[in-house]
């Protein structure tokens, strides 16, 4: 087992058709597009959410927040619209900027499925002319989408209020089969919202899952140093991957019955470092530098974590994503 990193993918796609592969995507990821009746069978009752904030309590461990505070570091931005706007909702130093069509990716375990949860904010409190999509990269090379119909189809739509008055945060919930994770080894999920269906992208994320031993992890930027007095101020988003390099987390994604992160090392999080070291269209290919178990975060650490380093993996880089 080669932890927490696919040495051999490939990058050999350039950013030309990612958008179309919508059925091919369905049938892969289980997003049954044929039969979505399958994915109507939510968790009953609907996962908790205490603080409601639109984060639910399963979400807010992956993210280090407060389950019984809406906004975790009292900056006046709820958690959920710091997820959905890109600043951190665990820094009051970190606050969202400019007010624009934003949108935040995160995963969570839930009954039986992983949850990919996008949440966009909505300036004009309209969703009605946005455009919402997420897709998947597969093994470095290959790119899925998901169209808005689609997404709309299949998640769980909850909105609500933002600071500004007559703005709305929306959260898009969609379950998918860890299956997919475990099978491949890893994935990337990308999520953008358009200014129009078919306009501009106006903002986008990524987030990547690996499958380690029975353990699926998604990788995060790392919080520690973002809270070290590395960003001032607001940040520009989720879009960070090129610039700032202020390492990753490898946080798990429980889904219930699993304990398969018993081995791994608990209170820490394996924090990587890493260089780009190809670029190909909207994918990043980086060598992990370093890394290392560390102390300071309620997660868990796989045991060969540091074994990792010479590794590379591919990922989506979202800034290419905007504009396109
Ligand atoms: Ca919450
Ligand atoms: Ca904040």
């Amino acid at each position: 087992m080669k932890l927490p990193i696919q040495p051999n993918v490939r990058v050999s796609v350039t950013w030309a058709a990612p958008m179309v592969a919508v059925a091919a995507l369905g049938c892969l990821l289980g997003w049954e597009l044929a039969a979505p009746e399958a994915l109507a069978a939510y968790e009953n009752p609907p996962t908790i959410d205490r603080d409601d904030d639109g984060v639910v309590d399963a979400q807010e461990t992956i993210l280090g927040t407060n389950a019984l505070r809406a906004d975790s570091d009292e900056d006046g931005y709820s958690d959920l619209e710091e997820l959905a706007r890109g600043s951190s909702p665990l820094f009051p130093q970190s606050t969202p900027g400019f007010e624009r069509l934003h949108i935040g990716l995160t995963c969570r375990g839930g009954e039986e499925n992983l949850h990919a949860v996008l949440a966009v904010y909505l300036p004009e409190g309209n969703l009605r002319d946005v455009g919402v999509e997420g897709g998947v990269l597969v093994n470095g090379n290959r790119y899925l989408s998901l169209s808005q119909l689609v997404v709309l189809s299949n998640a769980r739509l909850r909105f609500y209020e933002a600071v500004k008055p007559g703005a709305k945060l929306v959260v898009f919930d969609l379950p998918f089969s860890p299956r997919y994770v475990r099978a491949l080894g890893e994935l990337s999920l990308f999520a953008v919202v358009r200014h129009s269906p078919g306009g501009l992208i106006a903002s986008a994320d990524a987030k990547r899952l690996v499958s380690v031993g029975s353990v699926i992890a998604m990788q995060m930027q790392n919080p520690l140093i973002l809270g070290s007095g590395g960003l001032q101020g607001s940040t520009t988003g989720s879009g960070s991957s090129t610039g700032l390099n202020l390492g990753s987390i490898y946080v798990p994604l429980p889904v219930a019955g699993s304990n398969g992160e018993s081995y791994w090392a608990p209170g820490q999080v394996c924090v990587q470092q890493t260089q780009t070291v190809a670029i190909a269209g909207a994918t990043l290919t980086q060598e992990v530098v370093s890394a290392e178990c560390q102390l300071g975060w309620d997660g868990f650490c796989p045991p060969d974590c540091a074994s990792s380093v010479g590794d590379t993996y591919t990922t989506v880089d979202p800034t290419v994503l905007i504009g396109g």
